[in-house]
């Protein structure tokens, strides 16, 4: 087993902080991404709470500020369980980077994405119980080691957001925020804050540097070095994105019947509609057989059976979803300095022999 219990195939693009994603053939092979599989992304050392001692402070604009123990979250309030994805903004960068230059930041393949089963409290009660002021428009997150972030209230108090202590019906590992963690289905990975401290109601969005500063969208011109805080657009909703995990980049195989398969993830609010596939750059396409999701926060998974014959080959996947919206063709037209938000079509080359 690899470090923090990772698959030993496990990409690892840093020890410390740990940032690592499983090789797409791995993630590829189950609905619900086993824990051992699972992404993870960390701007510091993972933290090691001690569940017993750990405490939750509710505080801001709320009428009754509250402190809670994991046990009092557990008895206080109904346990919910959301099948949820997860994707960091940074998914896909490494597509980006090889278009152009994107230092200092991990690159990521396809898969700093995964779902999985999530356990615990709706933000929405821990709130109701707290009596938020009408002040409050935005709900900030803090965990152990500083990071941070916020959503608006309305995603705060919708029943999906979760206070969670169970991944995959276990404990909630250290490695993903153990012993809790706020998931926010639908949003970017960021927002998804581990070893939660603190919920706090707000007027304005959180000053945390992850949300004030990074997880901004800048113009393709900017100098992230140089953009004032504040610049570029604030990243929350996922966006529309898919990509090919099976056969992976690279690949000889046979020619003949290949079957291709991957993923594909709506942003909050929508759902994909279709996933199209083709070998022939984007004239023809053929549409992809979608799965059943395992919840409506869930991705879809997909798969189609396509003949190529001997030769190197091309094969690209774009999403559409329920509102017409499409993946963008080039990395080049969504390219961004910090190289967040690929949702390029996704294509892999391979190699077909006889
Ligand atoms: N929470 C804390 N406290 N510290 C972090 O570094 N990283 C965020 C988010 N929550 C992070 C965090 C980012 S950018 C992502 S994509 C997700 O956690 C990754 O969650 P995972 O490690 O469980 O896959
Ligand atoms: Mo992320």
């Amino acid at each position: 087993m690899g470090l923090w219990g990772k698959r030993d195939d496990t990409v690892v693009h840093e020890e410390r902080p740990f940032n690592a994603e499983p090789v797409p053939h791995a993630l590829d092979r189950h609905d619900v991404t086993p824990v051992d599989t699972f992404f993870s992304r960390n701007h510091a050392d993972v933290q090691r709470l001690d569940p017993d001692t750990f405490r939750l402070d509710v505080d801001g604009l709320v009428e009754r500020p509250l402190r809670l123990s994991l046990d009092e979250l557990r008895e206080r309030f109904a346990a919910r369980t959301v099948v949820a994805t997860l994707q960091c903004a940074g998914n896909r960068r490494a597509e980006l980077a090889a278009a152009r230059d994107v230092p200092g930041q991990v690159p990521w393949g396809p898969c700093a994405i995964s779902t999985a089963e999530w356990t615990g409290a709706p933000l929405a009660d821990v709130l109701a119980a707290a009596g938020p002021r009408p002040q409050a428009r935005h709900v900030a997150f803090l965990g152990a080691e500083a990071f941070g972030g916020s959503i608006p209230v309305a995603k705060a108090t919708a029943r999906e957001v979760l206070l969670a202590w169970g991944m995959n019906g276990a404990p909630l590992p250290p490695v993903h925020g153990g012993p809790l963690r706020v998931v926010v289905p639908g949003y970017i990975g960021a927002r998804s804050v581990k070893w939660l401290r603190r919920v706090t109601a707000r007027e304005r969005p959180s000053d945390n540097r992850f949300q004030a500063g990074d997880y901004r969208l800048l113009p393709a011109d900017a100098d992230p070095a140089e953009a004032a805080r504040g610049h570029g657009l604030s990243l929350g909703v996922a966006a529309l994105n898919a990509a090919v995990l099976c056969p992976q980049e690279g690949r000889v195989l046979p020619a003949g019947p290949v079957r291709v398969s991957g993923y594909a993830a709506a942003g909050d609010g929508r759902e994909v509609a279709r996933v199209d596939v083709s070998v022939d750059g984007g004239r023809h396409w053929r549409q992809a057989d979608l799965g059943e999701p395992a919840g409506p926060w869930a991705w879809r998974r997909w798969r189609l059976t396509v003949r190529l014959p001997p030769g190197p080959a091309e094969i690209t996947a774009r999403a559409w979803d329920d509102g017409a919206a499409v993946q963008p063709e080039r990395v080049e037209h969504v390219w961004n300095p910090s190289g967040y938000m690929n949702t390029a079509w996704s294509t892999v080359r391979v190699t077909c022999v006889d």
